[in-house]
């Protein structure tokens, strides 16, 4: 591993937001491919933040910071990841569901997908169905990407499929489901049209999906 993804990781881990700024640049400017640096140097620096979080040795407010830290990373590698300049593929309306902040994974799914040529609508944390429904309808969404990190907020995937049957645009838009604590299995259970177990993964899906659609 190059000493610069290992700086960037401790830079991230200890929430220093300038130096991660600072270190994704000079990563890049060493000739590091932007698709390893977010990978080994921002995801991995976060995992490490995950696994001390839930070990009780980092606190919310350390976590938080270490998720600005990533913001800022990914703000330098967003128009690299993003710079393909191809005919839109379709529009993706993407949100995290009801009751949940997390927005991290969300955004790499939707920089990646942008990456590869859709659309993407970006309804941001804390969506309720009612909002996915609207959207879908109003932007004409070909996809649509839910995003769920906490076991408690899942449920809010099949409340907003449900909400779409009820709207008559359950057949209209290909659903897609993914975030930390979702399965293949959940995706299936809630009748999900496809799941993604991580942001470049999330990119084959939808076109997968779109293909056979
Ligand atoms: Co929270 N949090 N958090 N948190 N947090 C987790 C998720 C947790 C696993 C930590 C732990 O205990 N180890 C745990 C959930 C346990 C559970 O339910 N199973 C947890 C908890 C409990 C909580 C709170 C309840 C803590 C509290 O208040 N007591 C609270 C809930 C707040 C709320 O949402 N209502 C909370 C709060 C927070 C912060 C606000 C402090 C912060 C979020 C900041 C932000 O997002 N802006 C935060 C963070 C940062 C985390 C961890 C540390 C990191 C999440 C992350 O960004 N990962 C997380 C532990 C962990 O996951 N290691 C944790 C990096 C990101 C790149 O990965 O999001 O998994 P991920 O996304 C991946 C894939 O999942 C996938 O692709 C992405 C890229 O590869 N993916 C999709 C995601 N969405 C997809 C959609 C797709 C397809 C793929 O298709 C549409």
């Amino acid at each position: 591993m190059s000493e610069i993804l290992e700086q960037l990781k401790k830079d991230l881990y200890d929430g220093k937001v300038a130096e991660v700024k600072e270190a994704t640049e000079k990563a890049l400017a060493e000739g590091i491919a932007p698709g390893e640096i977010l990978k080994n140097g921002l995801i991995a620096g976060m995992d490490r933040v995950g696994v001390d979080f839930k070990e009780g040795t980092l606190y919310i407010p350390e976590v938080l910071i270490a998720a600005k830290s990533m913001h800022a990373g990914m703000d330098v590698l967003k128009p690299l990841l993003s710079e393909a300049d191809v005919q839109s593929m379709g529009v993706v309306v993407i949100g995290t569901v009801t009751g949940d902040m997390h927005d991290i994974g969300k955004n790499l799914v939707g920089m990646m997908l942008e990456g590869a040529g859709f659309e993407i609508i970006d309804l941001g944390t804390d969506t309720s169905p009612e909002a996915f429904v609207e959207a879908v309808r109003s932007e004409g969404a070909d996809i649509l990407g839910l995003s769920a990190l906490l076991t408690t907020t899942m449920p809010g995937m099949r409340a907003t499929i449900d909400a779409l049957a009820e709207a008559n645009l359950l057949d209209k838009v290909i659903v897609m489901v993914g975030g930390a604590p979702v399965t293949e299995e959940y995706a299936m259970q809630v009748e999900a049209d496809g799941y993604a177990p991580d942001a470049a993964s999330a990119v084959d899906k939808a076109k997968e999906l779109l293909a056979r659609s």
